[in-house]
């Protein structure tokens, strides 16, 4: 068995959600926050069979979608007046999914 941990943008996961369950998967959405953008995104828990990753995984692709966000540096205005080079909007594509595949041990529904 393979659990699959996909960090999708928030705005992706009802989709995702509903394409995953209407698949016959089960899935569970815990809400997360990127370390970098510090925004809420989702991550999703997917446990299945081995033979179903490559499934799971064109769901995510069919529903996952990578979008250009743009980051205001946040520093008190006299610093970012000293820093006038640094204040200036960062532009990061943030990915459709970041999948993991992990193996699972031991799985139990008690
Ligand atoms: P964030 O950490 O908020 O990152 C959002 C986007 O910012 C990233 O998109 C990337 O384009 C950019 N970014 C992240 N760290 C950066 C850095 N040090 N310098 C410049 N740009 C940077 P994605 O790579 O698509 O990642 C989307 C979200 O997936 C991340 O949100 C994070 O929550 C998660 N993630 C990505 N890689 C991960 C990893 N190796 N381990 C755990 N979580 C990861």
């Amino acid at each position: 068995m393979k659990l699959i941990v996909a960090i999708v943008q928030d705005v992706d996961s009802r989709g995702v959600l509903d394409a995953l369950v209407q698949a016959g998967y089960r899935a569970t959405k815990v809400s997360s926050t990127g370390g970098f953008l510090v925004r809420g995104n989702a991550t999703v828990l997917i446990g299945v069979q081995g033979e179903q990753v490559e499934h799971v995984l064109s769901i995510l692709r069919e529903h996952c979608h990578a979008r250009r966000e743009f980051v205001s540096p946040s520093m008190p205005l006299s610093e970012a007046a000293a820093a006038r080079h640094w204040v200036e909007p960062l532009e990061v594509e943030v990915g459709g999914a970041t999948v993991f595949v992990l193996d699972v041990e031991r799985f139990e529904q008690l």
